[in-house]
């Protein structure tokens, strides 16, 4: 491993140890393995990565060298008999790549590490952390997929094309919600001789997953808070499994194991379609018990297992809601005392040796907030007996109910995002039915959480309740559903619809990162548009720890990739139709992601486990282009306001992308040593960008087809253009913003250049203008027509009009929110000068609209934080680095510096720069904005 060396400066009167020896300096912390992991159970990899932050409230600043330690058992850490890595000069604390002795299935392991200071003082030892490996191979797996015998219910499913109008429909496979139990009984230990000490449990972990989603128990008992397990992957390639520690949920005797299984994304439909040969959901576990005195037991999935289709949950599907009946519910049905005689034997199917059964590789998706209801809406003509509740906020998720309910009588709940004119409004649903039903077995207060299903919705509509009661808040709350990560975004502003727009990005994020990153969560669509997470990934990063999340979609999006090099449109996908297609600036993410997530966190792993997909896409795009012009097709600069005079052509965007795809795969290769493949991808984007220039350029760089802001940015952005022509091309890119007064004309692929590019060419002062617009097409247009989330379209609604006229609709569509990237990178001015942060800029963009701003980005090392206010054009700036980071301050808009009350002159200008970990007050004068 290349170590990067630093020298071991010393920075007299920092480093001083209270006990004036010269060792035992605080030891390192934020212990972390892969993508974030703390003490794993269940981790995914047998060559674990290794991370760790110095102590900010360290008396030092600087790593420079660690040693990291692992070993079999904790009292055996210091005799490190899996690994020692011995003294590394080297300041890296992160991404650490293991290289003692291999690592097995289920293999529980203990680290530690310790650093050497700036003085090459040395740290004490970090706590001990812990890793334990999940079944790393199919061969791990004792038992069988299990489940019902039966084979669907056969449904009608209406197909008719919109477009041509052809109505048809299609017969196809739907299945109920399975419940499956079996009782073991843990080894029997009574024939021991009494005097002998019986052994105990002393550890029982569950390995689990299932085609479809499912819920686990243990007498009863829930195993974990995860929902929607196990995600979703390219099933046919990969199935994730999840290891639970259900030690304290067994006991010595009888015990029941049991699962409700239900059809998900697996057997699921998506879009109008289900899967052309609908596959049915089935259950894979295995339980192990390690008793004290060594021995084990292992309880699988098998033909001893019970099944039945008639328990409470009657259906449920992603898209079309889930219908309970309090009639069937089997008290008791998971646990001991249960009789399940009258239940089927299941069937068994084996385990197929080309699908991968791999631990799951990021958080499982959880509830993460619970809100409550805001109003009980009056609605335009309403419906006696139907009530219409307000969430206040349009979110992905779950309600939580609790109200009167008669016996036998059913409840229905459904789900909108706005009212439309007043009215319930569920057409921007297509066909999704987004309908839960609820049958009370008695009169009286019902309680009732769908389990297997979600839904994107602000508004609650439910009738079929107790109509002698008067409807109350507190029968709804909403359960906010997506993966388990935590959310950091902090972005805060004097400005109101600036810090709204902020909230609203996140509620985007939120809304739209269960399990895989989606386009939308309410419509029959929710899938993962590689387009869509192109724009978005690198913006997420900002705002929450995603890293994880998206480093386990790009293997999905490997797993995707066509045969000859194609990225499918969304991924997964179940192999047909336009899903599979390769489009320009979606197929992108092959390389797109892995470069700008490499940037944010310095992995280079992630660039070794996307390689052989970026030069499949290369060869791709190659194969579909002529003479360096790219004739892949696309979406364009989909969604663009300003209909066909607006468009941008599609060509253009074709190569321009094949250049910033080239472009980034010559990075990668050069990180990764590759220099050969660097060398060609160069020479193949010189000519790409030769093309480009004259086929789509006049002599005076203006684009020959229609002016367009997006003609301009993507040159601008991918660094297409050389010279005078890239000053030509800002002119004609401020020219085209001016034009339309200063309003967006870009859609999904031109809006998140706008705010780089703008930057770069040094007018922030017109980007402060485009965002601050509150006309359409603006941001603050739908903010001040009562947005709680981002839009799919600039004028998606209208609080006067209510949703504009296309069927394709969505409120909840994160790729507008891309912009909020530049709240952290262009206001705030947090830009990894290196990757990974280990060297940071601060090269924040002040304007007079705005007085103050402050928000903080995590790092690998630590935390950067950026706090600015003006008043009378006074600056008043605080600036924190991280440990073991360096900053470089940007700030040409000020004058009469001062940092640390030190006065910046002609003669120390390297105050400015490679400035040490610390708090800095800055303070200065701004220069007036340029004039337009
Ligand atoms: C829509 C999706 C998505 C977009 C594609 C092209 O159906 O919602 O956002 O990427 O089309």
């Amino acid at each position: 491993m290349p170590f990067l060396v630093i020298s071991a400066c010393s920075f007299s009167g920092i480093y001083n140890n209270s006990s004036g020896n010269s060792q035992a300096a605080t030891a390192p912390i934020t212990l972390k393995v892969g993508e974030g992991f703390v003490d794993p159970i269940g981790y995914y990899e047998s060559i674990p990565r290794f991370s760790w932050q110095i102590d900010p409230t360290a008396s030092y600043k600087f790593q420079q060298a660690f040693q990291i330690q692992m070993a079999s058992s904790v009292s055996k850490i210091a005799d490190a008999d899996l690994w020692d890595s011995l003294k590394q000069q080297s300041s890296a604390n992160a991404w650490i790549k293991y290289q003692g002795k291999p690592l097995s299935s289920s293999q529980k392991v203990y680290w530690r590490v310790r650093i050497w200071d700036e003085d090459n003082q040395v740290s004490n030892w970090s706590k001990p952390a812990t890793i334990e490996l999940g079944l790393l191979s199919n061969h791990d797996w004792q038992g069988k997929w299990i489940r019902h015998p039966e084979t669907g219910d056969t449904v009608t499913f209406d197909v008719s094309d919109n477009k041509t109008k052809e109505v048809k429909t299609v017969t196809n496979k739907v299945y109920r919600p399975q419940y499956l139990r079996r009782s073991f009984t843990t080894h029997d230990n009574t024939n021991l001789e009494k005097t002998e000490i019986k052994p105990s449990i002393k550890q029982v972990r569950l390995y689990i997953t299932s085609k479809g989603i499912f819920n686990a128990y243990v007498n009863g008992q829930k195993v974990s808070e995860d929902v929607m397990t196990p995600g979703w992957t390219p099933y046919k390639q990969r199935i994730e499994t999840l290891t639970y520690d259900v030690t304290s949920l067994v006991n010595l005797g009888t015990n029941v194991l049991a699962a409700t299984v239900a059809e998900g994304w697996h057997t699921g439909r998506y879009l109008k379609l289900r899967a052309l040969k609908v596959e049915p959901s089935a259950l894979l576990a295995q339980l192990e018990i390690t008793y004290s005195d060594g021995t084990s037991q292992i309880v699988t999935t098998a033909q001893n297992w019970q099944v039945t289709l008639n328990g409470p949950i009657r259906s449920a599907g992603n898209c079309d809601g889930e219908t309970y009946d309090a009639n069937y519910e089997m008290s008791g049905w998971n646990t001991v005392d249960f009789n399940a005689n009258d239940w089927n034997t299941v069937i068994t199917e084996n385990i197929e040796p080309h699908v991968a059964l791999a631990p799951k590789r990021h958080q499982a998706a959880a509830i993460k907030l619970t809100i409550p209801a805001q109003e009980i809406v009056e609605v335009a003509n309403p419906k006696p007996g139907v009530v219409v509740f307000d969430m206040g906020q349009n979110m992905l998720g779950v309600p939580e109910l609790s109200l009167p309910g008669i016996a036998n009588q059913k409840m229905t709940f459904r789900f909108a995002e706005a009212l439309h004119k007043n009215t319930f409004y569920t057409k921007n649903l297509r066909t999704a039915k987004a309908t839960d039903y609820y049958t009370p077995a008695k009169s009286g207060q019902i309680n009732y959480i769908p389990t297997f299903t979600f839904h994107g919705y602000r508004y609650v509509e439910i009738s079929g309740f107790d109509q002698s009661k008067t409807p109350e808040l507190s029968w709804v709350k909403g359960r906010v559903l997506h993966s388990n990560f935590i959310v950091n975004a902090n972005f805060k502003s004097a400005h109101a619809k600036l810090n709204k727009l902020s909230k609203n990005v996140v509620w985007g994020l939120r809304g739209n990162f269960l399990d895989i990153p989606t386009d939308c969560p309410q419509r029959d669509e929710r899938l993962g548009w590689t387009g869509d997470a192109q724009v978005f990934a690198a913006p997420s990063m900002y705002m929450a720890d995603v890293y994880g999340f998206w480093a386990a979609w790009m293997q999905s999006v490997r797993e995707a990739q066509n045969p000859d090099g194609g990225v499918p449109n969304f991924v997964p996908n179940k192999g047909h139709g336009f899903g599979k297609l390769a489009s320009a600036g979606w197929g992108d993410v092959a390389v797109i992601i892995p470069w700008e997530l490499y940037l944010l966190n310095g992995d280079k792993q992630f660039l070794r486990d996307n390689y052989d997909m970026i030069k499949g896409w290369l060869d791709f795009h190659n194969s579909r282009s002529e003479n360096y012009i790219s004739s892949l097709r696309g979406f364009k600069d989909w969604l663009q306001p300003y209909a066909k005079k607006g468009q941008t052509p599609q060509y253009l965007i074709s190569t321009a992308y094949y250049a910033r795809s080239l472009d980034y795969a010559v990075k990668i290769a050069k990180v990764l040593g590759y220099e050969n493949d660097a060398s060609a991808y160069t020479q193949t984007l010189n000519k790409v960008k030769q093309a480009f220039r004259n086929k789509f350029y006049d002599e005076n760089t203006k684009v020959k087809s229609a002016s367009t802001q997006t003609s301009y940015l993507l040159p601008l952005a991918f660094e297409l253009f050389e010279g005078q022509d890239r000053i030509n091309a800002q002119q004609h890119l401020v020219k085209t913003i001016k034009a339309s007064d200063k309003h967006l004309g870009t859609g999904f692929l031109g809006t998140p250049l706008l705010a780089p590019v703008l930057q770069k060419i040094g007018r922030s002062d017109l980007m402060f203008d485009v965002l601050f617009k509150e006309t359409y097409p603006s941001w603050f247009y739908s903010i001040n027509n009562g947005a709680t989330t981002t839009w799919e379209r600039w004028n998606s609604y209208s609080l006067a009009e209510g949703f504009s006229k296309e069927s394709m609709n969505s409120l909840n569509h994160y790729a507008y929110g891309a912009v909020a990237k530049w709240f952290y990178e262009g206001i705030l001015g947090i830009q990894p000068a290196s990757a990974g942060f280990k060297e940071i800029n601060i090269a924040p963009q002040f304007n007079h609209r705005l007085k103050h701003a402050s928000g903080s980005y995590k790092t690998p090392q630590g935390e950067v934080k950026v706090s600015w206010k003006i008043e009378q054009d006074q600056l008043d700036m605080q600036v924190s680095i991280p440990k073991n980071s360096r900053g470089n301050f940007k700030l040409p808009q000020v004058t009469d510096l001062t940092i640390n009350g030190v006065k910046l002159t002609e003669s120390n200008q390297h105050i400015l720069a490679q400035q040490p970990p610390g708090v800095y007050q800055i303070n200065g004068i701004i220069l007036p904005a340029k004039s337009n």
